[in-house]
């Protein structure tokens, strides 16, 4: 039979993404599949933590093995900022906004460097496991390409000139934070 594993998300892309790298031994399932609409507060002061929140709940509610996952973008010259606060820096999945906010209080900065991180917690009976994938680089000066989505615009991974919202999807998806992440789960779930 194949092992099922709820990804704590509506977010159906996340779950295909997913699927498709577990491969047919494994059957991913959503939040949506079990109609479960609860708004699950993430309040907690670290990726991990958050991470934790959202897995921990969906187990509890389903018994089922379950993952969450938190990212971010964390900038040298801004103690962190504005990590696990990424999607609401300056307003609410607003990227042009959270950007601009980045961008002004890097201004004449000379340290531009920066990682995305994302961080994924099963829980099952056994317990919880994490597993964490960054991508370093620096920021830009200004907003560069239309690809992708958040911080991609400002965000040029070490080794390359492109930001990440110049790169193709799927090259940037074989360099990611998120990638690594999932790999790194792919390799305990073998
Ligand atoms: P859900 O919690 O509903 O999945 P979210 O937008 O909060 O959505 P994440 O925790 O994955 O999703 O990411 C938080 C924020 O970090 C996101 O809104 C972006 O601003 C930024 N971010 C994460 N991954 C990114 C990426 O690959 N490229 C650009 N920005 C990213």
């Amino acid at each position: 039979m194949k092992k099922e594993i709820l990804i704590a998300t509506h977010n159906a892309h996340k779950k295909e993404e997913i699927q498709q790298i577990l491969g047919e031994k494994f059957k991913v399932t959503s939040l949506t599949d079990y109609d479960i609409h609860d708004e699950i507060v993430e309040d907690g002061h670290t990726f991990h933590a958050n991470a934790l929140i959202k897995a921990q709940y969906c187990f509890n509610k389903t018994g089922k093995p379950s993952l969450g996952d938190d990212s971010g973008l964390v900038v040298d010259a801004l103690d962190g900022r504005p990590g696990i606060y990424s999607a609401r820096y300056a307003g609410n999945h607003d990227f042009s906004k959270n950007m601009a906010k980045v961008l002004a209080e890097l201004k004449d900065q000379q340290n531009r460097k920066a990682y995305f991180v994302t961080v994924m917690c099963l829980v099952d009976e056994s317990g919880e496991n994490y597993f964490e994938g960054r991508v370093y680089g620096d920021l830009t000066q200004e907003i560069r390409g239309e690809q992708g989505f958040g911080y991609d615009p400002i965000f040029v991974p070490d080794h390359y000139q492109m930001t990440f919202a110049e790169m193709k999807a799927e090259d940037k998806n074989k360099i990611s934070h998120r990638k690594k992440a999932i790999e790194k789960f792919l390799d305990f779930m073998k």
